[in-house]
């Protein structure tokens, strides 16, 4: 209840933060773009979008929270390419945003009025948000990419997952949960890590390994022929400022 009262104040003072975890290439330590991920200092201490974002869609902040989130970016990106730096940033986007029918048209709006290049950020979106209702999805997935985004399912294999999303949706990305990096020691689950990247790469999907945290699940990854990889291994999530910071070390 307190949380719920502090959020009114706390969008309408913008008290929170977008931090970026790197995103890496598997075969070579580059860094390809970065998630970006909310963060909402109350008191000194940062809460978790798990908490908050459930909270703003009850509440009806989720359009105030999206605003919020793509004006941070914007103006990190502006500061990155500043600097010759253009990683491409994915931002997660809940059901709720999803299912609105004009979502792709107010992403637009939102980003031609802050001069962000379309090209360079990407959705993430959960196979839940899109089936729950599949034809407005795919509807608003065409409209996406039409407009240059790359689209990503996040948490792949945890939800109702269907092979067959993977070729009707319109998708870029495929991102594997992190639940099944960390139970790389089971021979089970490295069969369905090695199938899940083999069959994503056959569609022409490029792949993402989340949550990677030890160098033998890299290797593994690397065996597997996956693209990118994120995690605690090459690096948590971290300010803008950092990110730039990682961005420039490696030149
Ligand atoms: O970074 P952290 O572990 O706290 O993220 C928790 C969850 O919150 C993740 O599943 C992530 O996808 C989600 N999340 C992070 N940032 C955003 C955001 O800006 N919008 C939405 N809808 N979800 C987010
Ligand atoms: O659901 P989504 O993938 O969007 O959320 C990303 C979440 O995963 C963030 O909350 C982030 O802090 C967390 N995360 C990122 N890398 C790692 C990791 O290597 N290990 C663990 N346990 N969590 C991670
Ligand atoms: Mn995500
Ligand atoms: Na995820």
């Amino acid at each position: 209840a307190a949380l719920e009262r502090d959020i009114h104040a706390a969008v309408a003072g913008r008290h929170f933060e977008v931090h970026y975890q790197p995103i890496v290439r598997v075969d070579q330590p580059v860094i390809a773009g970065a998630e970006a991920l909310l963060r909402w200092r109350r008191e000194g201490e940062l809460i978790s979008p798990g908490v908050f974002i459930p909270m703003c869609e009850e509440m009806n902040f989720i359009q105030d929270i999206t605003v919020l989130l793509l004006d941070a970016v914007a103006r990190d990106v502006a500061a990155w390419r500043a600097e010759g730096q253009t990683p491409h940033v994915s931002v997660n986007i809940s059901a709720v945003q999803f299912s609105d029918p004009s979502f792709h048209e107010r992403l637009a709006h939102i980003l031609a009025a802050r001069s962000m290049p379309r090209e360079q950020l990407g959705l993430e979106i959960t196979e839940t948000a899109i089936m729950s209702k599949p034809e407005l999805a795919a509807n608003t997935l065409r409209h996406l990419r039409e407009q240059g985004h790359t689209v990503s399912i996040d948490d792949f294999g945890t939800g109702y997952s269907s092979l067959r999303n993977l070729q009707r949706f319109p998708l870029t990305t495929l991102k594997i949960d992190r639940q099944f990096i960390s139970g790389l020691g089971s021979r089970e689950t490295r069969a369905i890590v090695k199938a899940s990247i083999a069959m994503a790469k056959g569609l022409g999907l490029s792949v993402v390994a989340e949550g990677v945290e030890r160098p033998e699940e890299l290797d593994f990854l690397r065996d597997c022929r996956c693209d990118f990889y994120q995690g605690f291994l090459f690096s948590p999530a971290v300010t803008a400022q950092d990110f730039l910071a990682l961005l420039l070390r490696q030149q």
